[in-house]
C-alpha cells in the first residue's frame, strides 16, 4: 500500500489562493486531526484547520474517495489563503501527522499506476503544463483526451486480430483452414503498416509543435547573420561586428512565430580558416544547418554566388541581406526576400514568410499527432517487425508469429499497457476456433 503525499498544486509565493493537494489512504484521518469533519465527496466546504492548539487557516476543504480521484486514491485539496506563512503551517502539520512531501510527477505517476491513465495521457499532462503556445496546448489536450491513445490502440487491435490469424494456422495446421495466411492477414497487415508509416511521418510535426521548429541562419562571414537574427528575436543577443568570424559557437534563442514555438539558431560564418575555434564553429554550423527543420541562406551583396545555391535544400530561403546598399540581383532556383536590417526593409515580409512556412509545416489537420521520439522509435520498431512478419507468412507462420509479437511488445510500451499475452488471453477467450 502506498503511503500518503502532499504538495502545494498552485506556484510558490504570495497569492490569493493556494491549493494543497493530499493523495493516499492517510487523507481522511489526517483532515479528521485537523478538524475537517463532516466532508462530503466532492462537496466544496469551509472548514477551521487547526494542528497543535494552533489555528491554520479557515480553508475550503474537498475530499475525493478512491477510486473517483485523479490519483485514484482518497485524495483532498485544501484551499488556503495564499500567504507564504499559511502554507508553511499546513505543510508543518501535514509533515507532523506523517504525510509525505510528494515528488515530482508523483501524483500523475498514481494515476497511472491505478489506472486512471495510460503513460500517453500522463505525457499529455506534463506537456500541458510547460505548453506556452496555443498550438502545444492544443496538442497535449488531445493527447490528454486519450486521442493518440485510440490511435495506438487501433493499431494494436489490428496486430492482434493478425496475430490470432496466423496463431489459429499454427495451433491447428491440419484443420480446415480454408484460406492461406497471406490472403487472410496480409490485408490486416497491409493496412497496418500503411497506418503505422502515417503515423511515423506525423511525428516530426508533432515533436516539433511541442519542442520548436529549428530555423538556422546560415551563409559566409559578415553576410548580416547575427544582425538578423538580433532583429528577429528583438534583443541584442548575438554580437555584431564588421570583424568576419565574430560568431563562433551556435547561438540557440527561442521565439513564439504565428503562434509556434521557434528554436532560432545564429551561426559562425562558413568559410575555411586556420584558427581551430572557427574551424570547429564552422563544423558546427553545418551540423546544426543539416538537422534543421528551415534553413534561411544569409547571403549579403558581393558574397559567393556558390554557396546558397550549393547547399541549399529545397524549400529553404535565401534571405539577401543589406538591401540599403543596392539591391542584390540572384539568379537562383530558390525563392529570395530581400531585407535590410538597418532600415528594417522587408522584415515583414520575411517574418509572414516564417508563419506562413509554419503553419504549411505545423497546422496539419489530423490531429494528433506523434509527439515525442519515445513513441516514434517503438512505432519504427512495430513498423520493421510487421513488415518482416508479413514476408513471413506463408513461409513460416511461426517466425510471422514471433514477429508480430514483437510488434505487439513494442506498441503495448508505448502507452505502457498491459502484457501482450494478457490481450491475446482476451482475443482467444472470443475466438470460436472449433466452429
Ligand atoms: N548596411 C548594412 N550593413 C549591415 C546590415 N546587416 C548587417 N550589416 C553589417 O554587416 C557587418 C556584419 O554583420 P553581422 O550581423 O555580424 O554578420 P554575420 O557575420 O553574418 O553575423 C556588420 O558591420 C553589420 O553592421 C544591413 O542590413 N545593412
Ligand atoms: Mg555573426
Amino acid at each position: 500500500m502506498s503511503d500518503t503525499i502532499f504538495a502545494l498544486a498552485t506556484p510558490p509565493g504570495r497569492g490569493a489562493i493556494a491549493v494543497i493537494r493530499l493523495s493516499g489512504p492517510q487523507v481522511e484521518p489526517t483532515l479528521t486531526a485537523l478538524g475537517a469533519h463532516g466532508l462530503k465527496p466532492r462537496m466544496a466546504s469551509v472548514r477551521s484547520l487547526n494542528h497543535d492548539g494552533a489555528h491554520i487557516d479557515q480553508a475550503l476543504v474537498l475530499r475525493f474517495v478512491a477510486p473517483h480521484s485523479y490519483t485514484g486514491e482518497d485524495s483532498a485539496e485544501l484551499h488556503l489563503h495564499g500567504g507564504r506563512a499559511v502554507v508553511e503551517a499546513a505543510s508543518r502539520a501535514l509533515i507532523a501527522l506523517g504525510v509525505r512531501p510528494a515528488e515530482p510527477g508523483e501524483f500523475t505517476r498514481r494515476a497511472f499506476q491505478n489506472g486512471r491513465m495510460d503513460l500517453a495521457q500522463a505525457e499529455a499532462v506534463a506537456d500541458l503544463i510547460d505548453a506556452e503556445t496555443a498550438a502545444q496546448a492544443k496538442q497535449a489536450l488531445g493527447q490528454l483526451d486519450g486521442r493518440l491513445s485510440e490511435t495506438y490502440a487501433g493499431f494494436r487491435r489490428d496486430l492482434l486480430h493478425a496475430l490470432a490469424l496466423v496463431e489459429a494456422e499454427i495451433d491447428f495446421p491440419d484443420e480446415e483452414v480454408p484460406d492461406n495466411l497471406a490472403r487472410t492477414a496480409g490485408p490486416v497487415l497491409d493496412r497496418l503498416i500503411a497506418d503505422l508509416r502515417r503515423a511515423i511521418d506525423t511525428g516530426r510535426r508533432g515533436e516539433r509543435v511541442r519542442d520548436g521548429y529549428r530555423i538556422v541562419l546560415i551563409g559566409e562571414t559578415n553576410a548580416g547573420k547575427s544582425s538578423l537574427f538580433n532583429a528577429l528575436i528583438a534583443r541584442e543577443a548575438a554580437i555584431v561586428t564588421p570583424i568576419a568570424g565574430t560568431t563562433r559557437d551556435v547561438l540557440d534563442a527561442e521565439l513564439v512565430i504565428g503562434g509556434y514555438a521557434v528554436t532560432l539558431s545564429d551561426t559562425a560564418g562558413l568559410r575555411d580558416s586556420d584558427d581551430p575555434v572557427e574551424a570547429e564553429g564552422v563544423r558546427r554550423a553545418r551540423a546544426r544547418a543539416a538537422q534543421a527543420d528551415l534553413r534561411l541562406w544569409v547571403r549579403a551583396p558581393g558574397d559567393a554566388e556558390g554557396t546558397a545555391a550549393d547547399y541549399a535544400q529545397p524549400g529553404d530561403l535565401i534571405v539577401a541581406t543589406k538591401r540599403d546598399l543596392g539591391k542584390q540581383d540572384l539568379g537562383s532556383d530558390h525563392e529570395v526576400l530581400h531585407i535590410s536590417t538597418t532600415t528594417g526593409e522587408g522584415l515583414g515580409a520575411l517574418h509572414d514568410w516564417i508563419a506562413a512556412r509554419l503553419a504549411k509545416d505545423l497546422a496539419g489537420a489530423d490531429f494528433p499527432a506523434v509527439t515525442r521520439e519515445r513513441h516514434r522509435l517503438r512505432l519504427v520498431e512495430a513498423l520493421s517487425a510487421v513488415e518482416a512478419g508479413k514476408a513471413m507468412l506463408d513461409v513460416s507462420p511461426e517466425m510471422a508469429g514471433d514477429d508480430l509479437r514483437r510488434a505487439a511488445e513494442a506498441l503495448a510500451r508505448v502507452t505502457g499497457g498491459i502484457g501482450v499475452e494478457d490481450i491475446l488471453g482476451q482475443v482467444f477467450s472470443t475466438f470460436c476456433i472449433g466452429k
